[in-house]
């Protein structure tokens, strides 16, 4: 059991890492991660790379660039900003981390590529909320799976646990693609367990989310990490590494390998969203984030206040 009611302070790190990928449509919204492009393999990640609008040639902001997201990102200086944009000392204005900008014309790491999902960050704060069902929609994809960890995805299903997955395509299709990227997508993650009987999308002992109000799957169990983990949790240590069952990453303030955020302090749950989460995914609203496309580990760390 965790220490529900503990009062703790969470401290937090965010190592990170980069990442990712594009859709192949031009002005229109992206795919789901890793945004790989039908006709490019896994492994070219120069060419995952921002849809180009055919009327500019400029590369397509993601949709859900809003609010706060537009410094986070941004390449740009804040219109009439002064004295701070002529300052020296504040870096004559800059405000984000030259990701992507609402102005198709700055000087942006998106123009280059989004990313590649085989680089992973870790988040090292309050953990995860499994049963934030935005977070989820920005997250789940993007929760990095130790594959050494868990057996191989089989297809045991013939109706996916997941909405638009077809399981008489899945299968193992050799290099360049990953051994357990059984749909082919060009990222191992939790979506290619979507035909595996042993992995079910709401297990008796999980928090994870139902999919939410205007999705279009609406109020359906939403297949989550944490249904991997539950489902392979096993008590053997198979990669070795002196944690064992560490398939989503770890807990640290109660030693085990589930590093859900049970007290949903949330700032882990937020620190992952804005390093990680999916660009233009369309199941969230207008708070999405717009992250590079990587993949997410979590550990859990605290100390008392
Ligand atoms: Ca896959
Ligand atoms: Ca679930
Ligand atoms: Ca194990
Ligand atoms: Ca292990």
């Amino acid at each position: 059991m965790k220490h529900e009611g503990r009062r703790v302070r969470r401290a937090l790190v965010t190592l990170a890492l980069a990442l990712c990928a594009t859709a192949a449509a031009t002005s229109s919204a992206l795919a789901a991660f890793p945004y790989k492009p039908d006709s490019v393999a896994p492994t070219d990640y120069a060419r995952y790379s921002q849809p180009t609008d055919p009327l500019t040639g400029r590369v397509v902001a993601p949709s859900d660039l809003a609010g706060k997201l537009d410094w986070m990102y941004a390449a740009s200086k804040e219109p009439l900003n002064e004295p701070i944009n002529s300052d020296p000392r504040e870096l004559f204005g800059v405000r984000g981390a030259s990701l992507v900008d609402k102005d198709a014309g700055a000087d942006t790491a998106y123009r280059t590529t989004t990313g590649r999902p085989d680089v992973t960050i870790a988040v090292l704060d309050s953990g995860i909320k499994w049963n934030d069902a935005t977070a989820m929609s920005d997250l789940r994809k993007k929760t990095r799976l130790n594959a050494a960890e868990l057996p191989r995805p089989t297809v045991t299903r013939s109706t996916p646990t997941e909405p638009g997955q077809v399981c008489a395509d899945f299968r193992v299709r050799g290099a360049p693609f990953l051994p357990d990227d059984l749909n082919g997508d060009g990222v191992f993650n939790v979506v290619d367990f979507s035909c595996d009987r042993r992995v079910t999308a709401d297990p008796a002992k999980g928090v994870g989310p139902n999919f939410p109000k205007g999705s279009p799957n609406e109020g359906d169990p939403m297949l989550d990490p944490q249904d991997v983990l539950i489902a392979f949790t096993d008590g053997r240590d198979d990669d070795g590494n002196g944690y064992v069952d560490d398939m989503v990453g770890w807990d640290f303030l109660d030693d085990d390998n589930d590093p859900y955020d049970d007290v949903q302090y949330g700032h882990g749950t937020g620190e992952s969203r804005d390093s990680t989460a999916e660009a233009d995914n369309g199941e969230s609203s207008a708070a999405a984030r717009t992250a590079p496309s990587s993949t997410c580990a979590w550990a859990t760390r605290s100390s008392p206040t």
